[in-house]
């Protein structure tokens, strides 16, 4: 399964090209930025164009995936449907086709006629990415495609890919807000079990340099006793330095930051957008601990950035369960640990796919433990 570690490797690069592509062009960009409503609004589709960008990033994923791996193409599921429709009741489903000419076509009848536009965006889809990898060649995964399932999340924290304010950071830091918390998340789980085996993230925007903007990409591998991640796992706190960091998001519960404030002191409760990239900041030691009370994520928000946890030997936990059950026993916590193969038959339309009890991503079973104290009984 390595060859597949490497092929989403591959589409998650050209998904970030993609996106780099929509704020670069013009033509893309103002459709990128122009957010219609009322009599504005595209009469003919009702969808906006970052819906679109969405889309087609969701399905070129799927479409390079599926000719690889015919097996997982009906196991392939993303945060948007492909299906457009207007008012008028005709709808049209985005797909990749053959060629860059024939994707041109479909996009325009979505985008209104944009030829331009469709243009654009149909041969940055059917560019091919180059991605220099390493590590990847002598692993061996002993999985096979069919009994594998994906969820991709195409950009996650579009808000802050939209507004594209470029924020620059000191090494070592986490980033607040800005084009940095966007991300592509690519997962995938096993489908009899729901457990995470393979995660992709692809940062589009990491830094600046005078050419423009440079992507970053990072994968972790968890099956059984195959650990393999492109992050080295973050040296242990000193003894001397006992403080612990949490990160969350913005629009957290009163009761959580109260209850974590005195753990954590003012500089080390830290706030940033995108629950991937939060995700990513305790992968990459920024942040000891992410704690979200909500129901606020999706199966395609974790999935991808799980796996990369699980390879370093960490986790990610239903928060509700932990603060629940929750003991962290032999160094290793495995219960609650999130699934990604089995929907809320209860609810509808993305709330099936919820991470409904909240969660709580963690590296070292020490720190989760110490949160998980805190909060206990506070909301
Ligand atoms: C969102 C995005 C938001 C996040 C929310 C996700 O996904 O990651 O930033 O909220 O949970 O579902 P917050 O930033 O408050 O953590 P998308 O941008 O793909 O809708
Ligand atoms: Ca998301």
């Amino acid at each position: 399964m390595a060859d597949l570690l490497k092929l989403l490797l591959r589409v998650a690069e050209k998904a970030a090209n993609v996106a780099r592509v929509c704020r670069q062009e013009a033509p893309l960009f103002q459709l990128l930025i122009q957010e219609k409503t009322g009599v504005d609004k595209n009469k003919k589709f009702v969808q906006d164009f970052k819906t679109l960008a969405d889309v087609v990033i969701q399905e070129m994923i799927r479409h390079d995936v599926g000719a690889q791996f015919p097996e997982i193409i009906d196991h392939i599921q993303g945060e948007e449907s492909n299906k457009f429709e207007n008012g008028l009741g005709e709808s049209v489903i985005v797909t990749v086709c053959g060629t860059e000419k024939e994707t041109a076509a479909l996009l325009a009848t979505v985008l209104d006629g944009d030829q331009m536009a469709a243009t654009l965006l149909a041969c940055a889809i059917h560019q091919d990415a180059t991605l220099k990898l390493t590590g990847t060649d002598d692993l061996h995964i002993p999985l096979s495609p069919s009994d594998l399932g994906i969820w991709i999340d195409p950009i996650d924290a579009t808000s802050q890919y939209i507004q594209g304010r470029e924020e620059v950071v000191e090494e070592g830091c986490l980033c607040s807000s800005g084009l940095q918390c966007a991300l592509v998340l690519i997962g995938v789980y096993i489908r009899a079990t729901g457990e995470p085996v393979i995660g992709v993230i692809n940062q589009p925007f990491n830094h600046k340099d005078p050419t423009g903007w440079k992507g970053k990409h990072f994968w972790g591998v968890s099956y059984g006793s195959v650990k393999a991640c492109s992050v080295l796992r973050p040296k242990d706190r000193p003894a001397e330095c006992p403080g612990l960091s949490v990160v969350l998001s913005s629009s957290e519960k009163q009761a959580v930051k109260e209850a974590l404030a005195p753990l954590c002191g003012p500089d080390r409760l830290m706030y940033a957008s995108g629950a991937g990239y939060k995700i990513l900041c305790v992968i990459l030691g920024l942040a000891d601990v992410y704690v979200l009370s909500e129901g606020s994520t999706f199966k395609w928000d974790s999935c991808g950035p799980h796996a990369l946890l699980l390879a370093l030997g960490g986790g990610m936990l239903d928060l509700k369960e932990c603060l629940h059950f929750g003991h962290c026993e032999g160094g290793h916590h495995d219960q609650g640990e999130l699934t990604y193969h089995q929907s809320h038959s209860e609810s509808t339309g993305a709330d099936r796919w919820a991470n409904q009890g909240g969660l709580v991503a963690y590296l070292d079973c020490q720190m989760l433990h110490r949160v998980i104290g805190e909060l206990k009984g506070k909301f």
